[in-house]
């Protein structure tokens, strides 16, 4: 009988390469959706047919419960998440109770109503925050610098605690900074990409932007995804640390995906103190030997050929008048 998986968050960035994949492998795949006034699913429109998808929400306890109760499924990836770090300065209290507590939540539903459940947490690198160790590791402690990373450790812990007080089948995967042509145009790689894209085709000519100093370790979502289902393959539940092991200045992101159109950044980019955080993350680069050794995973897409995939796939939207 086909495995089934529920992804909350499916449509998301990650939710959408990560129902892909499981469909890949034979899986009957279904999606946690919050009900809105218009239903926006882009991402997983291509899938439309393939996935099923029920309404939920994390705030809401027994709208989990019932889901699992649904849709009995072997393996629960919680994606969901207030994801984005300066709006958990504006809403703290809203990305604690979906990025923290609703951790607890679906942790709790587990417990009570499918324990067999093999599941797993989206933690990440924001984890680190001002960061303890270069590089950073499955044992460097956390030191997170926003609401949104101290949420994030809050989810972790859970995990863990869970782990080890019954016995669930949980993990977390501390994943780096991951990107594709699916990236929330907020994020900075595709703030970037689709902004050099409009001023190539002469849409506007200037590009504001926050700290171009702050280093990321940035790889390719559909690489990020499969190891989370291989997290989830191992004989005993543990956590892993998913990353490039690279890191790069957003300066460099900036130049490489100017240079990509045949443009000079210095004449577009401006600096806007609107988009510097109250605190920042200066420097991430994370070490993968664990997910090499343990679960043979090693990413496939380097820096450069990630922020040339994502100006060519926003160049084709824009000229296409799409977003
Ligand atoms: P994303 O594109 O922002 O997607 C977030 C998803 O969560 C969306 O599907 C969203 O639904 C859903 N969601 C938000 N609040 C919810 C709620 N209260 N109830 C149910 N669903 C809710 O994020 P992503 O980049 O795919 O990241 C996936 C997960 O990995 C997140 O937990 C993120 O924090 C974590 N993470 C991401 C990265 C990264 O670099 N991408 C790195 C480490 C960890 P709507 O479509 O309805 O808004
Ligand atoms: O910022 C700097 C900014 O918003 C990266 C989320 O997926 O990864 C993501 O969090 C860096 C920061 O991602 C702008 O100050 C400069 O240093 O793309 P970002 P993030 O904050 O690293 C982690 C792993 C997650 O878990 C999160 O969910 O870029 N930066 N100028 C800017 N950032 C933005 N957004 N916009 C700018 O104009």
């Amino acid at each position: 009988m086909a495995k089934r998986a529920l992804i909350t968050g499916i449509t998301g960035q990650d939710g959408s390469y990560l129902a892909e994949l499981l469909l890949k492998k034979g899986y009957e795949v279904h999606g946690m959706v919050r009900r809105s006034s218009e239903e926006k699913f882009e991402r997983i429109a291509h899938l439309q047919g393939k996935v099923q998808l029920h309404q939920g929400d994390l705030l809401d306890q027994f709208s989990l419960a019932a889901l699992l109760n649904l849709t009995q499924p072997d393996e629960v990836y919680n994606l969901a998440a207030q994801s984005f770090v300066p709006t958990s300065w504006n809403q703290p209290v809203l990305t604690g109770e979906f990025t923290a507590l609703g951790v607890t939540k679906m942790l709790e539903a587990i417990r009570h109503t499918r324990p067999q459940v093999r599941f797993y947490q989206a933690s990440s690198s924001e984890m680190f925050g001002k960061v303890l160790e270069v590089p950073q590791s499955e044992d460097t402690p956390f030191y997170p610098r926003s609401p949104y990373g101290v949420a994030k450790a809050y989810g972790h812990h859970i995990t863990v605690n869970y782990r080890e007080s019954f016995k669930l089948f949980a993990v977390s995967g501390i994943l780096f900074n991951h990107e594709s042509p699916r990236r929330g145009l907020e994020f900075v790689t595709r703030k970037v990409t689709y902004n050099v894209a409009r001023i190539k085709m002469g849409l506007q000519d200037t590009l504001p932007m926050g700290n171009l100093d702050a280093k990321r370790d940035w790889g390719f979502a559909g690489d990020y995804v499969d190891a989370m289902w291989r997290m989830l393959q191992q004989e005993t539940p543990e956590d892993f640390v998913v990353a490039t092991n690279e890191t790069h200045t957003v300066r460099e992101l900036v130049e490489i995906a100017f240079a990509r159109v045949g443009l000079d950044y210095q004449k577009h980019v401006k600096i806007d103190p609107a988009f510097v955080r109250p605190a920042e993350v200066d420097l991430l680069i994370g070490k993968y030997d664990k997910a090499r050794e343990k679960l043979g995973w090693e990413p496939t897409v380097r820096f450069k050929q990630l922020v040339e995939m994502m100006v060519d796939a926003d160049l084709e939207r824009v000229k296409a008048g799409q977003r």
